[in-house]
C-alpha cells in the first residue's frame, strides 16, 4: 500500500475511513506509515484510532451500523494497537507498583481497558489484566494473590457499570478495601458515579488514569517511607 499522495491529515482521515470499514490490514499499514513519519502513539491514537472509533460508535447507536461491522472495527483497532503495544508499554522507569485491571462482569468491551492497561505498564506500573466479564471472585482472587495498590475497573454498558459497587463492596466485606486503590472507567462512567459506588479515582480516558495512579503511587510511597 502507498501512502506517499497522501499528506498528513488525510493519511489520518483515511485512517478513520478503514477503521469504520473494518479494513484491517489497511488499518495496519496506515498506523505503520505514520510511526514511520514519526507521529507518537498518542498522536496516532487520538488523530486516527480513537476518533475512527467515535465515528462507528455514532453510527451503531444511531442504528446505521451493526454488531458484526463494529466487530471487525474493533478488530482492525485492536490489530493496529499491537503495533503501538511495544512503544506505549515500554518503560525505562524501574516498577513502582503494581495494577490489577479487569471489565466487569456482563461486559466484553476490551480496547479501552487494554489500552489503560498497556500506558500504565509504559508508565512503570506492573500489570495483571484479567480480561473481560470478571466477575467479584476473580477480582478479589487476584488481589490476594497480587497484592496489587491499584485495582482498576472498566465498563462501556450502563447495565454493567453497577457491577463495580458489587466489587467495591466485596472487596470491603473481604477486608481488603482498606489497603487499595479503587480507580474506575469506561465512556458511561463519571466523576459522580466513581464516588457513588465507592471508588477512589474516576479516570477519564488511559492518559488521566496514568497520571492519577502516579500521583497516588507516590504519595503512598511517601507516606510508607519512615521519617
Ligand atoms: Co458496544 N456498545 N455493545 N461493542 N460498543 C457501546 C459501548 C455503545 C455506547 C454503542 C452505542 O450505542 N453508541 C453501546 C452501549 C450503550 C449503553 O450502555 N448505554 C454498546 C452496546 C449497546 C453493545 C451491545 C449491547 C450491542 C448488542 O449486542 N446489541 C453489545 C454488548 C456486549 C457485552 O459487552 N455484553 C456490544 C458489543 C460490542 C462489540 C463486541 C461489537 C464491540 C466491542 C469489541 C471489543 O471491545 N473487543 C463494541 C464496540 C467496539 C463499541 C464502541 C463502538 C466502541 C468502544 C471502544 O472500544 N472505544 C462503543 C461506542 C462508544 O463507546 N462510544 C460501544 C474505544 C476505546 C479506546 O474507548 O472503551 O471508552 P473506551 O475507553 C477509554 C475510556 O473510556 C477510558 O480510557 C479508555 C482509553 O482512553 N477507560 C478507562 C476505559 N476503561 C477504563 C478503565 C479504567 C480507566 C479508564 O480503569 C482504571
Amino acid at each position: 500500500m502507498d501512502f506517499s499522495d497522501l499528506n498528513d491529515e488525510e493519511l489520518f482521515l483515511q485512517m478513520q475511513d478503514d477503521l469504520y470499514d473494518g479494513l484491517k490490514e489497511e488499518v495496519v499499514a496506515e498506523t505503520e506509515e505514520a510511526l514511520k513519519r514519526g507521529f507518537s502513539p498518542q498522536d496516532i491514537l487520538d488523530k486516527g484510532l480513537v476518533a475512527g472509533m467515535d465515528i462507528v460508535g455514532v453510527d451503531f447507536r444511531d442504528g446505521i451500523l451493526f454488531v458484526p461491522e463494529v466487530l471487525m472495527a474493533a478488530n482492525a483497532m485492536k490489530a493496529a494497537m499491537e503495533l503501538l503495544r511495544p512503544l506505549l508499554t515500554a518503560s525505562g522507569a524501574a516498577r513502582i507498583g503494581t495494577m490489577v485491571i479487569g471489565t466487569v462482569k456482563g461486559d466484553i468491551h476490551d480496547i479501552g481497558k487494554n489500552l489503560v492497561g498497556m500506558m500504565m505498564e509504559g508508565a512503570g506500573l506492573e500489570v495483571v489484566d484479567l480480561g473481560i466479564n470478571v466477575d467479584a471472585d476473580k477480582f478479589i482472587q487476584a488481589v490476594r494473590e497480587h497484592q496489587p495498590e491499584i485495582l482498576g475497573m472498566s465498563a462501556l454498558l450502563t447495565t454493567t457499570m453497577p457491577y463495580m459497587k458489587t466489587v467495591v463492596d466485596a472487596l470491603g466485606e473481604e477486608g481488603l478495601r482498606d489497603d487499595i486503590y479503587v480507580m474506575v472507567g469506561g465512556a458511561p462512567i463519571t466523576e459522580s458515579f466513581a464516588q457513588e459506588v465507592g471508588a477512589d479515582a474516576y479516570g477519564r480516558d488511559a492518559a488521566v488514569s496514568v497520571e492519577i495512579a502516579r500521583a497516588y503511587l507516590l504519595t503512598r510511597r511517601g507516606a510508607e517511607t519512615p521519617a
